[in-house]
């Protein structure tokens, strides 16, 4: 049976103590994290629980664990629920008290929950590559937290999966944002070119990842604004996400990108990427 964190417990799901005046229920009052496991490992994890630790402080939260411990916790998720390749996902919210909108009283501390999950590298996407479709960006302008507020995201990832498509592109202004659960690239004449780390997308891990290997590789990048039509006009194009790594994007709006296929600097980026994760699961 799996075994999940809540509260400081060990526990199975069926005996999960869950509040109904939890805040994350009432206002998604709460910031989150999904972390990557390799090879029984976690990837990245010193970015992704500082980050918790920075979406936290954003919203005036107080995280009641050091990120010691809650890399800690993460680890024993992992070694009990024998996970090889798989993520964590954890949740902090800002505890449970009766519902009013302002904070609660300093004595409710914040609710952290946590469990480990099997989930295998999505390959056939990765190499294939997948469609997308751009959406209306009607999220608040805090895009940069981590937010248990993920509305926007639902409706916009939903008309994305009713049209086919596996992801949605965020549109603000004329200016394309990232996608609903992962931040977008175009590549055109050899440069990459990606929205910069505002307060108007979430500046993703693999993001960061990416840029380091871009500069490890001699790719050239530009954080830099721009449009859908310069979006539909990219050589080619990819996606990133802890969960989704690098996948190609070879159909925006109905319409090919470059030659259609999964594109040369698309490539040496994932065999970049995949070079830097435990080797055992690489080609799993
Ligand atoms: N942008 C948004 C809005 C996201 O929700 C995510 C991650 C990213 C970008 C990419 O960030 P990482 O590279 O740090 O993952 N979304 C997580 C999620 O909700 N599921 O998997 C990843």
């Amino acid at each position: 049976m799996t075994t999940y964190f809540i509260d400081g417990q060990f526990t199975s799901k069926d005996s999960l103590n869950i509040s109904i005046d939890d805040r994350g229920y009432y206002f998604g009052d709460g910031v989150y994290e999904v972390v990557k496991v390799y090879d029984g490992e976690l990837y990245t994890a010193e970015e992704h629980f500082g980050r918790l630790f920075q979406s936290a402080a954003k919203i005036k939260m107080a995280i009641p664990y050091s990120e010691q411990q809650l890399i800690d916790i993460a680890k024993e998720l992992i070694k009990v629920n024998e996970v090889q390749t798989g993520h964590i996902y954890m949740q902090v919210t800002r505890g449970a008290s009766a519902r009013v909108h302002q904070f609660p009283a300093a004595a409710v501390t914040p609710v952290v929950t946590a469990y480990a999950i099997h989930n295998p590298r999505p390959l056939s996407n990765i190499e294939g590559g997948v469609s997308v479709k751009s959406v209306d960006d009607v999220r608040w302008l805090r895009c940069d937290i981590k937010s248990l507020n993920l509305l926007a995201n639902v409706l916009a990832k939903q008309e994305a999966f009713e049209a086919g498509c596996a992801e949605a592109i965020f549109v603000r202004d004329g200016v394309v944002m990232e996608g609903s659960s992962s931040n977008a690239f175009g590549v055109k004449d050899g440069v990459v070119i990606t929205h910069p780390a505002t307060n108007l997308i979430l500046n993703g891990i693999t993001r960061q990842v990416v840029l380091r290997l871009c500069k490890e590789n001699g790719i050239p990048v530009e954080e830099r604004a721009f449009t859908p039509e310069e979006m539909y006009g990219m050589d080619e194009f990819f996606i990133t996400s802890t969960t989704s790594e690098i996948t190609p994007v070879v159909l925006i709006d109905e319409k090919a990108v470059g030659a259609g296929m999964p594109g040369a600097v698309t490539r040496r980026l994932q065999e970049a990427f995949a070079r830097q994760i435990p080797l055992s699961v690489a080609g799993e």
